[in-house]
């Protein structure tokens, strides 16, 4: 949410979001130029409404169940409550006839909430990760309670068009609403409303990296990564939240065998894969965390000489400066996740780049492959296609790299958060105006 930082302080929006700390009730409070509202949990509520319904239903379920749903009726009353006193919190904070923009799948109800309980105001909601199709969707228990509540805004937003249509999809055939294109009549007392449905693709804030990628001790840090992995010919790097979403199994195997079968060798290449810790007390990831150790352990285990690595696995959290010297020391930059809404570390990846170098290897199945068409695309359940990608970057010529390099980095430049949040807003205005 970083991103959203200089838009808030413009605008002089009130921040309405949980502290990140159970049982702790806080008053408002300004910082950096932005006022905070903040909103309590009780450690209750964090197990189940956060890391049960949140994290535990909705995320593995929009992320077409790569890992099993967890349906839990105390954990959906969970959800309710909170969204309520979000909603509740939001309708407090904003002024007469002002606008409440909705941050994510964590809140789907608070649109519907907000607008009952503050009809003056206009609505936006933004949907970080995908929707599901159909079918998937289906599975529910509460997806009628949760389409109403998202139609309480007049604007819901998507990373994807493809999101957009499921969600329309599941419009019509769940609650039978008219829809026309991305518009949805939505019934409201007597009369119907227009509600808006479609993808603003996110992006991030290029300045940071573009500033950082040109400061000489950030350039010098770059130099001395690379000299303490011992100057191998590519060092390859993955970024992610230690997610199943992220599929940094496949990366791994894929790499692995390539190292087995000799088309890398130990000495020429390094696989930096920095996995920062995420949700460490739901099921599913504690297991992953073993899964990936395992196999890191594993490949290092049988192919390390005593002077290289294959894999530096790092399941920490880094300053920016540091995340900015890794993107310019990697000469491959792998992102291959089974479902991700956006993947903005794609994109952060190519904004640091202004030598017009490295290679993106990136998943079809993430919302950055609609937008990144230069880069080395990839399905990355296919492990044969995937060890072929990560052989095309490795091998690819300075001048292959800056032909798709430049291409990438004017996608990212020109469409970079400000016009993302401009564009929303504007939407959100001309429905307004309806
Ligand atoms: C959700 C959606 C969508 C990661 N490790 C460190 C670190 N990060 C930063 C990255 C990047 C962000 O976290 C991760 O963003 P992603 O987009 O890659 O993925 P999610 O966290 O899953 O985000 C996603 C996004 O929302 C926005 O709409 O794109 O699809 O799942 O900025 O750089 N940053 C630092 N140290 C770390 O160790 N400083």
């Amino acid at each position: 949410m970083a991103a959203l930082e200089p838009m808030m302080r413009n605008v002089h929006g009130a921040w309405v979001g949980w502290a990140g700390q159970a049982d702790v009730e806080l008053a408002p409070f300004e910082a950096g130029g932005i006022e905070l509202v903040p909103v309590p949990l009780s450690a209750q509520e964090v197990a189940e409404y956060y890391e049960g319904f949140a994290n535990d239903t909705i995320w593995p379920l929009y992320h077409d169940v790569i890992a099993p749903p967890q349906y839990h009726r105390e954990w959906w009353e969970a959800y309710v409550t909170v969204n309520r006193r979000f909603a509740q919190a939001a309708a407090s904070a904003v002024a007469e006839g002002g606008t409440v923009w909705v941050h994510d799948y964590q809140l789907q109800l608070v649109p519907q909430m907000v607008r009952e309980l503050r009809p003056d105001v206009t609505i936006g909601y933004f949907h970080h990760i995908p929707f599901p199709a159909h079918g998937l969707y289906a599975q529910l228990p509460w997806r009628d309670q949760v389409l109403r509540g998202l139609l309480g805004a007049d604007v819901i937003g998507f990373q994807r068009a493809q999101d957009a249509t499921y969600f329309l999809t599941a419009v019509r055939r769940r609650l039978r609403y008219e829809v026309k294109g991305p518009n949805v009549s939505v019934p409201e007392g007597d009369g119907v409303r227009s509600a808006l449905a479609k993808a603003f693709p996110i992006s991030i804030d290029t300045t940071p990296y573009i500033e950082l990628a040109g400061r000489a001790d950030v350039r010098a840090r770059a130099a001395e990564i690379r000299a303490s992995l011992g100057n191998p010919k590519r060092i390859l790097l993955g970024v992610d939240r230690l997610d199943y979403t992220k599929g940094i199994r496949h990366r791994i195997k894929a790499y692995g065998e390539l190292l087995a079968e000799g088309r890398l060798k130990v000495e020429d290449v390094t696989f930096v894969q920095v996995a920062s810790p995420s949700r460490e007390r739901v099921d599913a990831y504690v297991h992953l965390r073993d899964e990936i150790e395992l196999a890191v352990s594993r490949i290092n285990g049988d192919t390390d000489t005593v002077g290289h690595s294959a894999i530096r696995y790092l399941h920490q959290g880094y300053p920016r400066e540091e995340m900015v010297a890794l993107y310019l020391a990697a000469d491959v930059m792998l992102v291959t996740a089974l479902r991700d809404g956006m993947n903005l570390v794609a994109k952060e990846y190519v904004a640091t780049r202004v030598d017009d170098r490295g290679v993106l290897v990136l998943s079809e199945f993430t919302g950055a492959a609609d937008e990144l068409r230069q880069a080395v695309r990839v399905n990355p359940h296919d492990i044969e296609g995937l060890k072929d990608a990560i052989m095309t970057a490795v091998e690819m010529s300075p001048a292959d790299q800056g032909r798709r390099m430049r291409s990438l980095r004017r996608r990212v430049l020109d469409n970079d958060v400000d016009a993302w949040s401009s564009s929303f807003l504007a939407a959100l205005a001309e429905v307004r105006a309806r």
